[in-house]
């Protein structure tokens, strides 16, 4: 009997403090709110880009939106420049909690979610629109959901560009020119089988070290959006560059889930709803820069500029051929008809 009441006082404690606890957050009403104890929530996000560069200015515009519409609830603290890692410490960082957000480029982050690869497929994307629309749309979204699993929230796709290549040895006019290339690479294996199959030799390195591992001869080239090149000064230690166009780089807006669930119902819509906002407001700084600084880097002198001809541009995507079907199958069937059906039809 004594044991009967004892359980019974218990179950009653716990009922009375589950109805008093409740979320972390009690909602003020119309998205403000602060935790039980009155502290605003901290979300700190970074990019490995410079304070120049769109990333950046993409995560300024989400500070302002969030800060706005949470009323103080949420406070957004912004870093650049690696302050708080290369893409991979920044990815780890926010799978245990310890970082928020993190703006990542897909390449990066395909050793947490392999699926995510064919995004960075080598010419998978004709247009930048083309991304937009299927990095936007119900295909997207599927590579998206492959993230809770990894205790990380997608909140969507901002853009860091086509891709190109620069170069100390030669400059790459065609598939030949890559042979025995020492190409600094993301850490992803379809880059890195792609680029063997071209005949260069890929050397994985986090952006953080490339400047110096160009600058001391490491590696002899790398590959990245002509923003990327020129804000840091890559095209000052390199002597060649082409329009390859060979992967379209989007950014990924990644969140902690640790984080999104202390969230209340409203806070969650403010911070997706940002994302999706400065994300748009992002592409836009992101394709201004794009023109500007090929133009900036061409008008240095300090390298010299080719454009590649279509036809070299099939040859390399034959040679590439082998290794997006072999990396497919990582992918799986679902995800990647859903990704090349979204292509086919933004492309008409
Ligand atoms: C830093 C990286 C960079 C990426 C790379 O912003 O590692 O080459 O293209 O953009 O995310």
């Amino acid at each position: 009997m004594k044991k009967l009441i004892f359980t019974s006082l218990i179950v009653l404690i716990l009922g009375i403090l589950s109805a008093c606890g409740g979320s972390n957050n009690e909602t003020s009403g119309d998205g403000g709110s602060t935790s039980e104890s009155g502290e605003t929530l901290k979300l700190r996000a970074a990019t490995g880009s410079v304070q120049d560069h769109s990333s950046y200015k993409g995560l300024e515009k989400f500070k302002e939106i969030v800060e706005e519409k949470a009323e103080g609830a949420i406070e957004v603290e912004l870093y650049h420049s690696g302050q708080l890692g290369d893409d991979r410490a920044m990815t780890e960082a926010v799978q245990l909690g310890t970082q928020e957000m993190a703006i990542v480029s897909v390449g990066n982050v395909t050793p947490f979610v392999p699926e995510s690869a064919i995004v960075e497929f080598p010419f998978i994307f004709p247009s930048n629109e083309v991304a937009y629309e299927v990095l936007d749309g119900p295909a997207g979204q599927k590579i998206l959901d492959k993230f809770p699993e990894k205790n990380m929230i997608g909140l969507g796709f901002w853009e860091n560009g086509f891709r190109n290549v620069t170069s100390n040895v030669q400059q790459i006019e065609t598939a030949e020119d890559f042979e025995g290339l020492k190409l600094r690479t993301m850490s992803n294996d379809v880059h890195i089988d792609a680029f063997k199959a071209l005949g260069a030799n890929p050397t994985p390195m986090a952006f953080t070290e490339l400047y110096t591992g160009l600058q001391q001869g490491a590696v002899d080239g790398q590959e990245n959006p002509y923003p990327l090149i020129y804000l840091n000064k890559f095209f000052e230690v390199q002597k060649y560059m082409s329009d390859t166009q060979h992967v379209y780089s989007p950014y990924l807006v990644l969140l902690s889930k640790n984080f999104y669930d202390q969230l209340t119902e409203e806070q969650q819509g403010i911070v997706k709803e940002a994302a999706i906002e400065a994300g748009k407001y992002q592409r836009e700084v992101n394709q201004e820069q794009v023109q500007e600084y090929l133009q900036e880097i061409i008008d240095s002198g300090k390298i010299e500029f080719t454009e590649v001809s279509e036809e070299a541009r099939n040859e390399m995507k034959e040679l590439v051929q082998p290794v997006i079907d072999q990396h497919s199958d990582v992918v799986g069937e679902d995800i990647v008809d859903a990704i090349y059906d979204a292509v086919e039809k933004a492309s008409k």
